[in-house]
């Protein structure tokens, strides 16, 4: 998969591509990300790329010539990729978008707005899709960008080597994951559950679910509309409730 950044800030994306498992698919060539420099597309010695508003008010809005120079450039390089615009007003991005876009065979074209964001026209004529990554307001499209392909990178195949298609499953079945500990197994007096020093995969498998299904319960309870309870997890739903009345009744 081929991710090109357009920005005004290269400095800020390219160290992304450096580190950790983001670095680690760039080795083994599962991902290939560069950034491009709007600017360089300018069309004037200034190397202007921003203008003022049409009809006044505050603030600047990027140029649409050196943004669509930019953008045919970077289709030139990777052809048939997907031009994805990061904008508050965007598709709301979640790991079914992920899975998505991790479908894209050719690769992702981002485009990172600053100031007041890029000319509409823009929007009509070159870009595909328009994401957010959530309901709140940035300085740039740049770390929207960023947020984007890191989610899809670790589903692309064979950059989370060790894990089975399995476990990458279980992040994206509507529940959170399970709690984690590791040595030591007392912290500050606080004990790591028995169970998982008992050795009894079973039973740790089955601690797991219920703990994934209790934190799902008391932190994100709207992800049981998007897949509502299945009968293993009615069941431990209620030895819960079970649990804690003889907590109560004590
Ligand atoms: C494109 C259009 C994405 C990019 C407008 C980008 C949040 C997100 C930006 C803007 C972003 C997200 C211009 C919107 C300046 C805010 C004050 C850059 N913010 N801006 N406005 N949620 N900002 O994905």
């Amino acid at each position: 998969m081929k991710f090109t950044v357009l920005t005004l800030f290269p400095e800020l994306v390219d160290p992304f591509f450096g580190h950790g498992i983001i670095a680690r698919a760039v080795e083994k060539k599962a991902i290939a990300g560069r950034s491009v420099n709007i600017r360089d597309f300018s069309c004037d010695r200034h190397n202007t790329v921003d203008d003022r508003p049409y009809g006044g008010g505050c603030g600047m809005v990027m140029k649409p010539e050196p943004l669509s120079a930019a953008i045919r450039a970077a289709k030139a390089e990777a052809p048939g990729s997907r031009v994805v615009h990061m904008s508050p007003q965007g598709r709301p991005f979640d790991q079914k978008l992920a899975l998505e876009l991790a479908e894209e065979g050719n690769g992702l074209i981002f485009i990172c707005g600053r100031y007041e964001g890029i000319d509409e026209r823009i929007c009509h004529s070159l870009v595909d899709d328009e994401i957010s990554i959530g309901d709140y307001v940035m300085t740039g499209g740049e770390l929207a960008a960023m947020v984007i392909i890191d989610a899809v990178t670790r589903l692309l195949p064979g950059v989370l080597g060790g894990e089975t298609s399995a476990e990458i499953d279980s992040f994206q079945n509507d529940r959170l994951e399970y709690a984690h500990y590791t040595r030591p197994p007392e912290f500050e007096t606080m004990a790591v559950p028995d169970v998982l020093l008992s050795g009894d995969h079973q039973k740790i498998e089955r601690w797991r679910q219920a703990s994934s299904l209790k934190r799902t319960f008391l932190k994100r309870p709207d992800l049981f509309k998007q897949r509502s309870l299945d009968p293993e997890e009615r069941k431990l739903l209620k030895t819960w409730c079970q649990e804690l009345e003889t907590l109560i009744n004590e």
